[in-house]
């Protein structure tokens, strides 16, 4: 199927959000999910008025309707002819089957999911599709990370299936990170039986309920009929403008009921189909004066800056125009967390991860920046710390009339949420960079970069090594050890991560050359992401590397999955970065709770002896003396099903620096005792 991009515009919305904040917050929150009716079911189609509406549109192909007062827009198409087709050969099969058989058709040969009762009939039905891999996790949780971790490394859609009441619970973390991230996944909930819903009965969850906020898109289907359709929208929902979850929520009679006659117009598609909703109030003309106005902002530019985030990596010619644009005119680029890897970070041009934990030199320049142009980031607060004193170089530019902020972004609710723009261009970032490059004009920036390189050289990442003689290993060092051991062969490598001071050394110390090399939990921030989103990422791309860096408490929460890994032959490489503590909060109660480490400190497992349990291979290495050696072993492990687990006791004092309080701006960093920030009249000459 070709799901074609829908791509919109908008100017100043600026002005819209000036006059009326609350409206617009209002909608746009309504927006973000895309529907805010999360059901749209028969019951909604037994809808008399609508239903004759539509026996009276039938060659009309789009009608505006309103179905219920609260939610947005929304569209019904009437399919056409050709779309029947790829709904025949259909009759006779039961609703596990349908969705199975959708599944196939629509290129999915990869589930992840869990059994039970009111699951049968779906899981059940796999066992007659031989290509469909299934696979079973011990927790949930693990299947919906899986999916996230195959669907973020493979730009597919995970698929997930799980049973009723708390199967369906138990995935409501990977759905809520999944929306966070703008990760396509597809999450099957079986349900109850139509006749039961609603009587308490056992193992009913409202997960349609629960799922509302954490989902795109959600919806129960009560009608086998409308099955086949709702799959093919999920996929569409799933994947068109930002990516995100989708549920849908199949009762065990719909599941185990048999569709009696093929599908046509008025037996399946007559239901009011659900098409995603995106803003194109905007036309042609509009996105073309956006573009001009920020080609002028940015050929008026003296310091220019670029933050790439997801959004470049989204689209598989992202990271060419990056580069394309970023040489034109000579424009640093700064990436957000979720952005690495989308342009080479051993290019001088590059100023790696910006943000609450990142490069001093990003983050000066991003503050002194005249123009600051975002492609594709949504500016979380832990990519801009206060607002309110982020880009003061561009603001200041502004007020003078040439400079400020651009942002390129889809998701119109991204625009103008936190931060105030001066121009917005919405719809897909690579195509817009793609119309915005012919009018750029050439220019050295030499100053400007000049000044880049000297902060790059001052400031690079350090931290306080041990001395010789100390055996303690520090953190940082071991990311320092494998960026330097995998240099030459990172094509081939993806990393996972836990969520914590782990995961953000890895940011700073790995050098990112290749997009969609890290797949990590970036806005929801989910401890127990890094082993099952491995699983996911390996079944995705077998030929590669993967590696999971994980931190002792975070392996703690998933590490059970182990075990799958075992039992798929699915042979991943994790290190746990050992602090025997939640180190990111640890450090938090060192900073700002006078040391009063209230139960951060772990009582941790012999990770050794778990692992070995589970069949995997092990070393465990706490003497700096060794880590290289030991390190080398580990890469060079090369089993085709069993998996290597390399612990790493790491020094529990240290620090993630730099950091840059919520309330600060982005210059304003604490660095420790790493170096002094010594830029004298640096406020006086940027702000
Ligand atoms: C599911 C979940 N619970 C709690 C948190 C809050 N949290 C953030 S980092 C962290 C500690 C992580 O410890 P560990 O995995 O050992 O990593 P480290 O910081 O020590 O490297 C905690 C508790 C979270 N992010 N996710
Ligand atoms: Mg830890």
């Amino acid at each position: 199927m070709n799901f074609s991009k829908i791509i919109s515009t908008t100017s100043s919305k600026k002005i819209i959000n000036n006059a009326f904040p609350l409206t617009v917050n209002a909608i746009t929150h309504n927006i973000s999910k895309q529907f805010s009716i999360s059901s749209i079911s028969s019951n909604s189609f037994s809808n008399e008025k609508l239903s004759s509406e539509l026996k009276k549109t039938k060659n009309i192909k789009t009608i505006k309707a309103n179905y219920n007062a609260k939610s947005s827009p929304q569209y019904i198409q009437i399919k056409n002819e050709s779309d029947i087709e790829f709904y025949k050969g259909l009759a006779g099969k039961t609703g596990g089957e349908i969705i199975i058989e959708m599944l196939q058709r629509l290129g999915v040969d990869t589930v992840f999911g869990y059994p039970g009762g009111a699951a049968l009939p779906i899981t059940d039905s796999l066992t007659k599709y031989k290509n469909m891999r299934y696979i079973v996790p011990r927790h949930e949780q693990g299947a919906g990370h899986m999916a996230e971790g195959y669907a973020k490394s493979t730009g597919k859609v995970g698929v997930v299936i799980v049973t009723s009441g708390p199967g369906a619970t138990n995935i409501i973390t990977p759905l809520a990170d999944a929306l966070n991230d703008g990760i396509p996944i597809i999450a099957f909930s079986a349900q109850v039986p139509t006749f039961s819903i609603g009587t308490d009965s056992f193992q009913e969850a409202d997960i349609v309920g629960i799922s509302r906020s954490c989902t795109k898109w959600n919806s129960i289907v009560k009608d086998i009929r409308e099955l086949p359709r709702r799959i093919e929208e999920a996929f569409k929902i799933a994947t068109t403008g930002r990516p995100g979850p989708v549920l849908l929520d199949i009762p065990k009679d719909i599941s185990s009921g048999i569709l009696k006659k093929e599908i046509t117009d008025y037996y399946g598609l007559n239901f009011p189909p659900v098409e995603p909703y995106l803003f194109s109030s905007n036309p042609e003309a509009e996105l073309k004066k956006c573009i001009e106005n920020a080609a002028t902002m940015i050929n008026n530019a003296e310091r220019p800056v670029i933050i790439a985030g997801a959004g470049i990596l989204n689209h598989p010619e992202g990271p060419k125009y990056l580069k394309l644009l970023s040489r034109k005119a000579n424009i640093p680029v700064a990436t957000s967390f979720q952005g690495l890897g989308c342009f080479n970070e051993n290019d001088p041009m590059a100023l790696h991860m910006i943000g609450m934990h990142g490069s001093v030199y990003g983050n000066l320049a991003i503050q002194a920046a005249d123009v600051v142009i975002v492609l594709g980031s949504r500016m979380d607060e832990r990519a801009t710390a206060n607002t309110d004193l982020y880009c003061l170089g561009a603001r200041k530019a502004e007020k003078r009339g040439y400079g400020g902020i651009i942002q390129f972004e889809i998701q119109p609710k991204n625009i103008n949420k936190k931060v105030q723009v001066t121009e917005a261009v919405e719809g897909d970032v690579t195509e817009n960079i793609k119309k915005l490059l012919p009018l750029i004009q050439s220019h050295p920036h030499k100053q400007w970069n000049n000044q880049i390189q000297e902060w790059k050289k001052k400031y690079a990442f350090t931290y306080n090594r041990s001395s010789p003689d100390d055996k303690t290993i520090k953190p940082q060092h071991v990311i320092e050890e494998l960026n330097r051991l995998t240099e030459r062969i990172k094509k081939d490598i993806i990393i996972t991560t836990g969520v914590g001071q782990h995961q953000m050394w890895t940011a700073q110390f790995y050098r990112w050359k290749y997009p969609k090399s890290i797949v990590s939990s970036g806005a929801l921030g989910t401890m127990g992401f890094g082993v099952p989103a491995a699983l996911g990422v390996k079944l995705g791309n077998p030929e590669k590397m993967v590696i999971d860096i994980d931190g002792d408490s975070s392996f703690s929460m998933t590490g059970q999955e182990m075990i799958t890994a075992k039992q798929y032959g699915i042979p991943i490489k994790v290190i746990i970065m050992n602090n025997a503590s939640q180190g990111m909060v640890r450090q938090m109660q060192e900073k700002y709770y006078n040391e009063r480490y209230n139960q951060t400190l772990m009582t941790n497992p012999n990770f050794k002896e778990l692992c070995e349990a589970m069949d995997a291979e092990t070393i465990h290495t706490s003497n700096k003396a060794t880590l290289t050696k030991d390190l080398k072993k580990f890469l060079n492990w090369d089993h085709p099903t069993k998996s290597i687990v390399l612990i790493v006791d790491v020094d529990q004092s240290e620090i993630v620096y730099p950091i840059v309080n919520g309330s600060e701006g982005l210059h304003e960093m604490d660095v420790g005792d790493l170096y002094k920030l010594n830029e004298p009249n640096y406020e006086e000459k940027y702000f």
